[in-house]
């Protein structure tokens, strides 16, 4: 069976916009098809604000993998991209977050889908927006427009690029 997840992507270490580029490559090698994504965005950094602006982005990929296979890969990808695992929202090169997967809920000490704080975050939020304004939250039943049109958070979210951060090579 195919699942569908749709993952965030951040980074503000290093070359911010190149460590996404080759988070996704490792997601279509590792996951599956990317078959979205949205633009990349920079936004102002949420839960610690001292620290460089975020550059973010939202894909969905198609996986064969089950959540809990598809949550190792994710964290195997940060550890290769040479993530050090310090303060909590502090920076980072890479941190590839599974937001949703299908219209599944999973609340386990390790995996909670969707992702707890989908609903705080405007970084989040536009980029949902942008890629399914109508896929519906299946705790909250809002669509992800609602729930953007709702959301208290005013940090700071602009569109950076519109890059086409498609896959063009593998990097097995
Ligand atoms: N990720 C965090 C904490 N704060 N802020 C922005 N703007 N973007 C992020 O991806 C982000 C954050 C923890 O994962
Ligand atoms: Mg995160
Ligand atoms: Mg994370």
């Amino acid at each position: 069976m195919k699942n569908l997840a749709t993952i965030l992507l951040g980074s503000n270490l290093g070359n911010r916009l190149g460590n996404l580029k080759t988070a996704v490559n490792h997601l279509s090698d590792k996951i599956g098809d990317i078959s979205k994504t949205s633009s990349v965005y920079q936004t102002e950094p949420w839960g610690v604000v001292e620290q460089r602006s975020f550059l973010n982005l939202a894909l969905q990929v198609e996986t064969t993998l089950s959540p809990f296979d598809m949550l190792q890969k994710c964290l195997e990808i940060e550890d290769e991209m040479g993530r050090k695992r310090s303060k909590k929202w502090g920076e980072r090169r890479i941190d590839v977050d599974i937001l949703y997967i299908n219209d599944d809920v999973i609340d386990q000490e390790k995996l909670q889908i969707p992702h707890p704080r989908i609903a705080e975050r405007r970084f989040t939020l536009v980029m949902l927006s942008e890629l399914f304004p109508e896929f519906v939250h299946p705790i909250y039943k809002k669509s992800n427009e609602q729930l953007l049109k709702e959301c208290k958070d005013n940090l700071a979210v602009t569109l950076y690029s519109d890059f086409d951060i498609t896959p063009e090579r593998s990097v097995r």
